[in-house]
């Protein structure tokens, strides 16, 4: 098998990592390769950098050290690190929300290059946070809604609002276990003081604040993020768009844009229709000015505007090696800093454009939201001088564009299963209980390059479908899908088994749906509990059967993402396990008994069918619990013979 194939299983990556082969530009993949064997003390979970009386490292096998230079074991040390990457990953997703509410409140106070793209959205927000929309005018509704949203940050007592979006029970369960979180900050603080040296060293409590930080990222930062960009910038709707790295064009401008905060990336979509920066391109020899995305910047923008999507995480520095991106601009999160060496091997300008994430001798054009547009037209210049500098020769781009459907949002599924003048969840909720549909999964999460890139997602995707379980998918799992035209309507026909396949040709649907961003996987929690509530499928989201996986995880947001997925009772599965696997009561918490207590677990499988086929045990006894009807086709087959 040649070398790329066993990276990744998409040709256009392929090509590109021969061609850094045969050039010798490192990519992540050799980085791997050169810092294996990975230190297995961190892999378990069991070395602890806190305190300057370490670093400390516990033996697995109890022939050294158990405990580190304090005392703290095997569990508490381990505990102790998933609480502080849960705290990271949600302030990642938080922070977003943030930026979002700053920008809306801006916005509403007549600042900045932004407008108010989706009231009806603003209207039903206000509502949820308990401003009565009736009779306001829209910019002094968005902005009681924008503080409304700050104020979540900071809130100190009491509870988040958006909680009360989920199930009752789920309410109250939260409220018993002492997890409902208060204020976003205030759960990341918390969680941090409690991980300081000679603090929490109890790994159930450690744990309850893990759930209830990671709540105050779904429920809280991620969704304020997914529901003011809505509000902002449009709700998505279904629309076709294309993917792949031939998303970069050799004959125009390529900006690409990388990270995950769209308030920039909106705006350069924006500018690049600008007529005057379009004569300047063509001036200087190009057929136009281009923008296509990575990672999740890509997919706000591609749900919105069907902007293409270059690809997911792992083909950020593939990307660069077409040799024909002019500039790409990071933001925040999953850009690599190996990007700077990369890009000075071509002409590629690299940007950076947060003030919070920053690379020493990067290029920094700084981006706030009051000159928007003005900073998207100046990276814009910037690209069309640095195509001046394209070498033509250097300019390779692989593969072909794949199409794709994208942008369901909890909010449309309303409308595509009820109808215009029926909005409602009732078919989706009957698919389940006639046995058509087996239930709704998440495949969601990152690329690693310890894993073969997209053959995780895709296969468990496959057999996922085969089996009728309707797939949601969003950040770098639903690039990856679309990639292999698992977003394709026409899928249903060729993989689906007949049940989703019936269901996805009277909606006119594909079997794996897209939606958005990894701040959009707050949309499947309202989807779960627009489910509870549309009833006969239980009182909570943990009678659903439903589940979510992350098999190619990598970033600290996954965790937190699998954190709140759990306490709002939807189990999980990732590929490579929490790095929890050295500390034994811990293990058992996590896997088995947090169930008693949320009615949900994590499970850890890196062979993809074998995954699907777990959860789909998990599933089928949900469904048992609730006494549906066994799967329609399952039975007819059975009984025919
Ligand atoms: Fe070692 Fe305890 Fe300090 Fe961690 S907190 S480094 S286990 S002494
Ligand atoms: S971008 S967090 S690699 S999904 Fe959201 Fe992809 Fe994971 Fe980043």
């Amino acid at each position: 098998m040649n070398p790329a194939e066993k990276r990744s299983i998409d040709p256009a990556s392929q090509a590109m990592l021969t061609r850094a082969a045969k050039e010798k530009v490192p990519t992540a993949w050799d980085r791997l390769e050169a810092m294996r064997p990975q230190c297995g003390f961190g892999q378990l979970g069991l070395c602890c950098t806190f305190c300057e009386m370490g670093p400390c490292r516990v033996d697995p096998f109890g022939e050294g050290a158990v405990v580190g230079v304090c005392g703290a074991d095997a569990d508490t040390i381990a505990a102790r690190q998933i609480l502080r990457k849960v705290a990271v990953g949600g302030s990642a997703h938080s922070d977003h929300g943030r930026t979002t509410a700053m920008t809306l409140l801006q916005t509403a106070e007549g600042h900045g290059d932004y407008s108010i793209k989706d009231e009806k959205k603003l209207r039903q927000v206000a509502r949820y946070f308990g401003i009565d929309p009736e009779g306001k005018e829209t910019r002094a509704l968005a902005k009681a809604v924008a503080q409304a949203a700050l104020g979540q940050f900071g809130n100190q007592e009491g509870e988040l609002i958006f909680l009360k979006r989920a199930p009752e029970t789920r309410q109250k369960l939260w409220r018993e276990l002492g997890i409902a979180p208060r204020g976003i900050d205030r759960e990341v603080v918390t969680a941090l003081h409690q991980t300081h040296m000679g603090v929490d060293a109890d790994y159930v409590s450690l744990m309850k604040q893990s759930m209830r930080t990671a709540l105050a990222d779904g429920w809280g930062g991620s969704m304020i993020a997914t529901d003011l960009q809505d509000i902002l910038f449009g709700s998505p709707e279904p629309l076709r768009a294309k993917t792949n790295l031939a998303a970069i064009k050799a004959d125009k401008v390529n900006i690409v844009v990388h990270g995950h905060e769209p308030v920039l990336s909106e705006m350069i979509a924006e500018a690049s229709r600008d007529q005057e920066l379009l004569a300047k391109a063509k001036e200087a020899g190009a057929e136009g000015i281009q923008i296509s995305g990575l990672c999740c910047t890509a997919n706000e923008i591609l749900m919105r505007h069907g902007i293409p999507s270059a690809g997911s995480f792992l083909h950020q520095e593939l990307a660069v090696m077409t040799g024909a991106v002019d500039v790409m601009t990071v933001d925040v999160q999953c850009w690599m800093p190996a990007l700077k060496d990369l890009t000075e091997h071509f002409h590629t300008r690299l940007v950076t454009t947060s003030n919070r994430a920053k690379q020493l001798g990067t290029h920094h054009i700084e981006f706030h939201e009051e000159h928007a547009l003005e900073t998207a037209k100046e990276i814009i210049n910037l690209a069309i001088e640095s195509f001046k500098n394209r070498q033509p020769d250097r300019v390779e781009v692989p593969g072909v564009e794949v199409d794709m459907i994208a942008g369901f949002t909890a909010e449309y599924i309303y409308k595509m299963l009820g109808g215009r003048f029926r909005p409602s969840y009732r078919p989706l909720n009957n698919g389940i209980m006639e046995g058509r549909l087996r239930g709704v999964v998440g495949v969601v999460g990152c690329e690693n390059p310890r894993v073969c890139q997209g053959y995780a997602h895709t296969e468990l995707i496959r057999e996922l479908i085969a089996n009728d379980v309707l797939v949601v998918t969003s950040g770098c799992s639903a690039t990856a899908a679309a990639r292999v035209k698992l977003l394709q309507p026409e899928t249903a026909f060729q993989m689906a088994g007949r049940g989703l396949q019936e269901i996805c040709e009277a909606v006119g649907i594909p079997p794996v749906l897209h939606v958005g961003a990894c701040v959009d996987n707050s949309r499947i929690l309202i989807a779960c509990s627009n489910m509870v509530l549309e009833g006969g499928l239980g009182n909570d989201i943990s009678d659903l059967p439903v589940a979510g996986v992350a098999p190619e995880w990598m970033s600290e947001k996954a965790i937190t993402i699998g954190w709140y997925a759990v306490a709002s009772g939807i189990s999980v599965w990732f590929g490579d396990p929490l790095p929890i696997l050295g500390a034994p009561g811990l293990t058992q918490f996590t896997t088995h008994d947090v169930d008693k207590m949320v009615g949900a677990h994590w499970s850890f499988e890196a062979d993809p069918i074998r995954c699907a086929h777990q959860v789909i045990a998990h599933l089928n006894a949900k469904r048992e619990a609730l006494k549906l009807r066994p799967m329609m086709y399952e039975t007819q087959d059975a009984a025919a013979g």
